[in-house]
């Protein structure tokens, strides 16, 4: 024991607390953190963009059920990854982000990559931010981070070092120990536990609607036991795809073909929200999901939750794990649910049906999203980490991405942001070596973080990307065109851009695939080059997903005022 710097601290201290990897975009403020993190064996990946630094390590979350840490400097380091903040805070992910900031001795001198304060800046989008006045405690600092981020609904978290602290000398012997954890949320209370079994057993059509609350700690054995033994039907949000195996008789995915049965009038009798929060992934309070009248039961640990949109029938404050190992530990009867789960899967192949007979090649002779879709993930099977990040081109692939890893499937989350697939699936693949990371992207969403097939391919991390380049903002365009009329699209249109030489450029591999027969072989190809690759897909513009007409419009009355992407509101008589 003896003196060392703050910076050093800090890099011993996540150590300490089990970190391996730190995502991070260098500034001098942190060289003392950088330096480190060297010396103490943490992996440091370095990428072209903050805000891919912080995707990447929100990714890295979700995949492992682990805290993230990403490492940002001062100023713009820190403004550049708010979207990455905000992404996390959104979609309840627990990152750690380290920041500096100018030294405490010059503050209010308008000095270098300052001026504001960031942790304040931070707040909205943060569940906790702290200045860092005192090196002696860092450790205790770093704990208190880890447990508020993983604490009730996890989220981001922000620890500011100012450089003057990051560089000073600290004795060891004086610094603060660091208390660890590891994650325990509370457990139903009986009598709830009691309701919610009731209801459940009563059902005649009972949905499990599964969401990011089981990640964090996963859920992913229990909803499996859960499945096995009762054989309710099992619908995914965005972010808890995996945690039923892609095959399992009980998973029906998203959330399609729940709307299908829905849209049959065949919908739910009693829906049971597990750590899916209510709101647009759920189906708002449109009805399109959970069908008017049906019951709800939902557990989520985060009671500001429970009855957000919809009113619940049974609501129960605790930990989706707690309250599965609840429902398991229960001896009672279930109901034979099989004919209905039978339905429940003819449904998720009636999502296909209505495209499967058209064409590859649409009129514009470029490919058909639908039939590349289905190519790209006949090509990929089920063990890839897959990120999708687009517009249109995120919809068309939902119905054939499927991970076997509980979290295994990265989207676009509440922020609704685009460029998030890129840095997911860096922090993906830097988690799982073991698995190929594909990701699925817009030609628009794409040039947002191109630059990173740099990252990728420094970092050895061999990464496919499949672009659909269909030379428009295409969601953006088909909706100003269903608001507002054929050939009405403006600041919409992109080029026909060799995204694949952008990838050669950038020392990986690059395929353009204009014909559909190309698809599987060319994603082989990539597979195999064992560098981070690019394929470049001609899709066609001209293909519009059916999902937009209901998105900017098509009311059911036609006096009703249509709000696009939103609620629409009924005409008063
Ligand atoms: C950062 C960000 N900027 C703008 C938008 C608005 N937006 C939503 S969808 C979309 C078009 C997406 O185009 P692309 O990624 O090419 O996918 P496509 O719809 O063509 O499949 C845009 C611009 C957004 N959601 N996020």
């Amino acid at each position: 024991m003896g003196k060392i710097n703050a910076g050093e601290l800090l890099a011993r201290t996540l150590v300490e607390a089990g970190v391996h990897d730190v995502f991070a975009l260098h500034g001098g403020h942190l060289d003392s953190f950088f330096q480190g993190c060297q010396r103490n064996g943490i992996r440091l990946i370095d990428t072209r963009h903050e805000t891919t630094a912080g995707h990447a390590a929100e990714a890295y979350a979700r995949t492992t059920g682990r805290i993230g840490v990403c490492a940002i400097t001062a100023g713009p380091g820190f403004t550049n990854a708010y979207t990455s903040i905000a992404n996390a805070y959104l979609d309840s992910v627990p990152v750690l982000y380290i920041t500096s900031s100018p030294p405490l001795r010059e503050a209010e001198w308008n000095v270098l990559q300052g001026g504001f304060d960031q942790v304040t800046a931070a707040g909205p989008v943060t569940k906790w931010g702290h200045r860092v006045t005192n090196p002696e405690r860092i450790p205790d600092l770093v704990a208190l981070s880890m447990r508020k981020a993983y604490a009730g609904r996890p989220g981001p978290v922000l620890l500011d070092v100012p450089i003057d602290v990051a560089f000073l000398p600290v004795d060891e012997r004086l610094a603060t120990r660091a208390t660890l954890f590891s994650v325990e949320r509370p457990a139903p209370a009986p009598g709830l536990l009691r309701q919610a079994l009731d209801v459940l057993r009563q059902a005649v059509r009972p949905a499990l609607i599964v969401g990011g609350g089981t990640l964090f700690p996963s859920c992913a054995a229990e909803i499996r036991s859960l499945a096995d033994r009762c054989g309710i039907p099992v619908f995914t949000t965005g972010k808890a795809h995996g945690m039923l195996p892609a095959g399992h008789p009980s998973n029906l995915r998203g959330s399609g073909a729940l709307g299908v049965l829905t849209a049959l009038g065949n919908g739910p009798d009693v829906v049971v929200l597990l750590g899916a929060r209510q709101g647009m992934y759920t189906g708002g309070r449109g009805g399109g999901l959970i069908p008017r009248g049906a019951k709800i039961i939902q557990v989520d640990v985060d009671p500001a939750e429970i009855g957000r949109v919809l009113p619940v029938d049974v609501s129960i404050a605790a930990g989706c794990r707690e309250t599965l190992q609840a429902f398991l530990a229960d001896d009672g009867q279930w109901p034979d649910w099989s004919d209905w789960a039978a339905r429940a899967r003819d449904a998720m192949a009636l999502t296909e049906t209505p495209f499967a007979a058209l064409p590859a090649k649409a009129a514009s002779g470029r490919i058909h999203p639908f039939h590349a879709s289905k190519a790209i993930f006949d090509a990929v099977g089920p063990d890839a980490v897959i990120t999708s990040d687009g517009g249109e081109c995120g919809v068309w692939a939902s119905q054939f991405y499927r991970s076997t890893l509980p979290g295994g499937v990265l989207t676009n989350g509440y922020l609704g942001a685009l460029g998030v697939g890129t840095g997911f699936a860096i922090g993906a693949q830097v988690a799982h070596p073991e698995r190929r990371v594909v990701q699925v992207v817009g030609d628009g969403a794409f040039g947002f973080h191109l630059q990173e097939l740099d990252t990728m391919v420094r970092h050895n991390l061999p990464i496919v990307t499949v672009v659909y380049n269909n030379m428009i903002w295409g969601m953006s365009q088909h909706g100003q065109e269903g608001i507002f009329g054929p050939g009405k699209g403006v600041v919409c249109t992109l080029r026909d851009t060799d995204y694949d030489r952008v990838a050669i450029a950038f020392g990986g591999y690059g395929e353009r695939v204009g014909n559909f027969e190309q698809i599987g072989p060319a994603i082989q190809r990539s597979l195999d080059a064992g560098v981070a690759s690019v394929v470049n897909l001609e899709i066609a513009p001209d293909v519009v997903h059916p999902l937009m007409e209901r998105m900017v419009g098509a009311p059911e009355n036609p006096a009703d005022i249509v709000i696009p992407y939103y609620e629409n509101i009924p005409a008063l008589d």
